[in-house]
């Protein structure tokens, strides 16, 4: 099986979703590495559909986020840079501190279009010197609906063997594409890359995953490659994300939806209830935190309905300093681009070549955030303690240790609140990370000899101290 969550450390993995390769790059050097990031996600790098026209005149986006996770051929040609910008991006990153991971789309191929952005032509099922028509489940019978797509998400054979949205189905039980794909894999493994987030790892199943995975080379790390599967929850039985703890490490989808009615409760004006966040994580039901890859929101979840999003300003800030706080799972930070219809291309060309993530225009950059990075450096720093001396005013304030290493308070209210609170942690003063950053000019919390602490905890917002940050 594939390994778990590192444990304490620089863990923390930025999701630069549909960043192109030069402004990965630079960030890993000017921002994730300096600022305490372990790791950066990044977009689909193997060629893709490049639509030529609008398909059937209900869309009206030429250049959809999409295209990217329409798989033409391996070759790293993409909407987000060529193969050499790919392998520079990586070596840097690295020289930074940052490790790489790929968003890997091996579920299937394309359900439309026929020019790539590399320039190669290509029909549904017919991909020039990979894949041809016998490597498909479409006719090799193993898809019992109608359709030949997924049309009931509860059914083993259908999610495993039918097309998801109308992409054709790779017969990933098959030798030739497991061997195929994992070359794949294996390449961006030579180039420096440390694991992966696999797209649509539900619609492959465990056998197949676990196939492929044997075939992977160790990562320039010396270590397995670190394996995330992308399984949305709801599924009966095999279909769960619990039935695929045992291949690899799964994405938090369902603590996803946790967090949103934590934070802020439906309707969307409703004032949320983080009081709820007590029993945050296996004991709410969700996967093994060893075993979990968490996050506030990821590229689909931002626009289904299912998370909060950059949209929700403050609300959000403060659910991504709670998810680096609390210590369920492995952390990721989740930055991508403005929108306004679901469909919306990244900033891009007239051709669909994105163009560089300029912070502010058009690009949110929730990793940046002064706020968030303090709490990166607060996750750091207080390591794998676990959570203790849990308070909570029954609503929406917040507070925790991490064993005897750092103390935070959280507020979600729109106006500032004073606790008095119990925070474990010896007599002494401490400086704030968040007001303060590394220079202590911000708050400071005053800590009694009975480890009680009298603290304004402002509108939507978090104080945190850090043992080692005592004055
Ligand atoms: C596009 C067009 C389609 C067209 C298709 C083929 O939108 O109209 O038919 O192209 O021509 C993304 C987009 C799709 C897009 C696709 C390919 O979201 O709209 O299709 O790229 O360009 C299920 C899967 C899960 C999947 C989600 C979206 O289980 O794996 O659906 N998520 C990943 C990615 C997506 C990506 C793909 C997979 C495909 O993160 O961004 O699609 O590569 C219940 C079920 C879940 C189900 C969920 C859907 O919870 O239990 O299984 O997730 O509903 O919300
Ligand atoms: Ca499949």
């Amino acid at each position: 099986a594939a390994p778990s969550n590192p444990v304490g450390g620089r863990d923390v993995i930025a999701n630069l979703w549909e960043w192109n390769w030069p402004s990965v790059a630079r960030e890993c050097t000017t921002q994730l590495g300096p600022k305490g990031y372990g790791g950066v996600q990044v977009a689909p790098p193997q060629d893709s559909v490049k639509r030529q026209r609008l398909g059937d005149g209900s869309d009206t986006i030429l250049h959809p986020w999409w295209e990217v996770y329409q798989a033409v051929d391996y070759a790293l040609t993409s909407r987000m840079g060529n193969e050499a910008q790919f392998r520079s991006m990586v070596s840097t990153c690295r020289r930074a501190g940052v490790k790489v991971y790929v968003d890997a789309v091996v579920n299937h191929m394309t359900g439309q279009g026929d020019t790539s952005y590399g320039g190669v032509k290509y029909a549904r099922y017919d991909y020039a010197g990979l894949y041809g028509q016998g490597n498909f489940h479409k006719y090799s019978g193993d898809c019992p609906s109608a359709s030949g797509g997924i049309e009931d998400f509860n059914n083993l054979q259908q999610v495993f063997n039918c097309e998801l949205v109308g992409l054709a189905d790779l017969r990933t039980d098959t030798s030739v594409v497991r061997s195929r794909v994992a070359a794949y894999l294996n390449k961006l493994l030579g180039y420096g890359v440390s694991g992966f987030r696999v797209d649509a790892a539900k619609h492959v199943g465990q056998a197949d995953l676990d196939a492929i995975y044997a075939r992977l080379h160790d990562t320039k790390d010396g270590t397995r490659p670190y394996w995330a599967l992308e399984v949305f929850g709801g599924g009966p039985g095999r279909l769960a994300p619990d039935a695929f703890v045992r291949s690899g490490v799964v994405l938090g989808l369902d603590g996803v939806k946790q967090l949103k009615s934590a934070f802020k409760s439906y309707p969307t004006d409703a004032a949320g209830s983080i009081a709820t966040l007590r029993d945050f994580g296996e004991d709410s039901g969700l996967t093994p935190s060893r075993r979990t890859l968490s996050f506030v929101q990821n590229h689909d979840t931002e626009r289904n309905g299912d998370a909060l999003s950059y949209k929700d300003g403050a609300t959000n800030r403060l659910a991504t300093q709670y998810l680096l706080a609390a210590g369920y799972g492995r952390p990721q930070v989740y930055s991508a681009f403005s929108f306004t219809t679901a469909d919306d291309s990244p900033p891009a060309t007239p051709d669909g070549m994105i163009t560089d993530a300029a912070c502010g225009s058009g690009w949110t950059c929730a990793h940046r955030d002064r706020g968030v990075t303090a709490l990166v450096r607060w996750h750091n720093g207080v390591g794998a303690a676990p959570q203790a001396h849990w308070w909570d005013d029954g609503a929406n304030v917040i507070a925790f240790s991490r064993g005897d290493r750092g103390w935070v308070a959280m507020n979600n209210n729109t106006v500032a609140r004073t606790v008095r609170v119990q925070t474990g942690l010896a007599r002494g003063r401490y400086c704030d990370v968040v007001t303060g950053g590394r220079s202590c000019s911000g708050t400071v919390v005053a800590v009694n000899g009975s480890g009680v602490a009298r603290v304004t905890v402002p509108a939507k917002g978090t104080v945190a101290v850090l043992a080692a940050s005592r004055r």
